[in-house]
């Protein structure tokens, strides 16, 4: 044992319990016929947990962790903290980029030399404690050598480099029985059109993606390939804007069937969407793939990865991907991380434990939203006129023949009331 929490054990379901527990967040409570930890699936991210320093943009390190450092005996004991709290939490699941888990090294070889030794370590805790791996992906944003860009740099050594190491990272996940492999394109973008040439980076960035599910399938990688929606942040545009823009990339690909989202709560605000609506919206499209779970400082604005404690906001979250069937090879990851001045052990313990409640309540309100037909029942009422012979013909009909029909019915609709309040009041009931 590391020591780094102290004497912590594993967190219990205990509404009444005075220190760190779930108080909502009951693992084998069955919901809608499934138990509670197989619909939400958590996940902890790597790097906001045990890579991030404190930092902020007018401040650097406030966290003093005993693995940080770039050496290799800090990589082997930052694992063995990682899995020391996934126990602690009961966590089902984790999530990490390359560069978290090992120092840099002087190439490239031995970057994957040190990534390969942490991985093996994986494997073997992994199989120890029976952790998962929801999804492995590749940094390429964070060294200076993608600042301008990943697969869409003018440079086509960075484009190399960049399929290197996510094809490095996706044998890796392989390997580790990931269930997903997840692409954010944090630099895949512009910071000005002046010097950017956006036809190419998009041609540049598709035969990318295509390369990745070839790959795929070449070593029989059973996982989703998933990409992450963000507008902007770092650059001033990013290409895969949305669910919608990623959709059409995808088209234009002709990836659509082979490729889903990993959509972000914080990101869809800063797109300007609900997180719901870019769930449902990939629901749709049948692209829903898994959630990076957090929130946003509304005030600020800013894509501030906290964890996420609005309970009404979640449940209708959950409503959408409950509405989808579930997860499949998806889960909630917790793409969280403390605010700079929570210094202590435990309070990465708390934040996990109380963005799970969160996420457990959420759950139950949608579930038993779902199952009391409350909302739907008012939606497909609202839509019943299309279930009749005539709407359903008319959509394979033709504009002249339409305009003959409004003219001999003297069709002249009346507006009917949309009860958007009556709808919130219900919503308001469950959460
Ligand atoms: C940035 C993000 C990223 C992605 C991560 C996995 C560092 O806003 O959300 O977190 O989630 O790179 O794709
Ligand atoms: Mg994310």
């Amino acid at each position: 044992m590391s020591q780094f929490f102290g004497d912590m054990t594993p967190l219990t379901f205990n509404p009444d319990a005075d220190g760190p527990a779930f108080r909502h967040y009951n693992p084998e409570e069955v919901v809608l016929g499934k138990k509670m930890k197989d619909h939400l699936r958590f996940a902890v991210a790597y790097w906001h947990s045990f890579a991030w320093p404190g930092g902020d943009p007018f401040g650097g390190q406030t966290f003093d962790r005993p693995w940080f450092g770039e050496t290799m005996e800090g990589a082997r004991l930052k694992a063995e903290v990682a899995f020391e709290m996934f126990q602690i939490l009961g966590a089902p699941y984790f999530c990490f980029h390359d560069a978290d888990i090992r120092p840099e090294g002087a190439d490239f070889a031995e970057s994957r030399r040190n990534f390969e030794e942490i991985i093996d370590i994986f494997g073997e805790k992994m199989s120890q404690t029976g952790v998962g791996l929801l999804w492995g992906t590749a940094n390429l944003f964070s060294h200076r050598r993608f600042m301008s860009g990943a697969a869409t740099n003018p440079d086509p050594d960075v484009f190399a480099w960049s399929a290197a190491t996510v094809k490095t990272c996706l044998d890796a996940t392989h390997k580790l029985g990931g269930e997903n492999y997840v692409l954010w394109g944090g630099r895949e973008g512009y910071e000005t059109l002046l010097n950017t040439d956006m036809g190419a980076e998009l041609d540049h960035m598709g035969r990318f993606l295509s390369m990745v599910v070839d790959y795929k399938h070449k070593i029989g990688f059973k996982g989703t390939i998933l990409i992450e929606p963000k507008p902007q942040e770092p650059t001033k545009h990013q290409y895969d804007y949305d669910v919608a823009t990623v959709y059409s990339n995808l088209q234009r690909f002709g990836l659509e069937k082979e490729v889903k989202l990993n959509i972000e709560q914080g990101h869809a605000i800063l797109a300007g969407h609900s997180f719901e609506h870019e769930l449902a919206l990939a629901r749709e499209l049948g692209v829903l793939g898994s959630i990076d779970m957090n929130r946003n400082d509304y005030q600020s604005g800013w894509d501030t990865d906290q964890f996420p404690n609005n309970v009404p906001e979640v449940a209708l979250a959950y409503y959408e991907i409950l509405k989808a069937g579930g997860f499949e090879t998806g889960g909630t990851n917790f793409d969280s991380k403390l605010r700079r001045q929570s210094l202590d052990p435990s309070d990465l313990i708390e934040a996990h434990a109380g963005a799970m409640d969160v996420c457990a309540r959420g759950l139950k309100a949608a579930a038993k939203m779902l199952e009391d037909d409350a909302l739907e029942a008012e939606r497909r009422a609202r839509y019943a006129g299309w279930e009749t012979p005539e709407a359903q013909a008319m959509l394979g009909s033709d504009l002249e023949s339409i305009t003959e029909r409004v003219l001999a019915e003297g069709i002249n609709p009346e507006p009917r009331s949309g009860r958007q309040e009556k709808l919130e009041n219900i919503v308001n009931r469950y959460v």
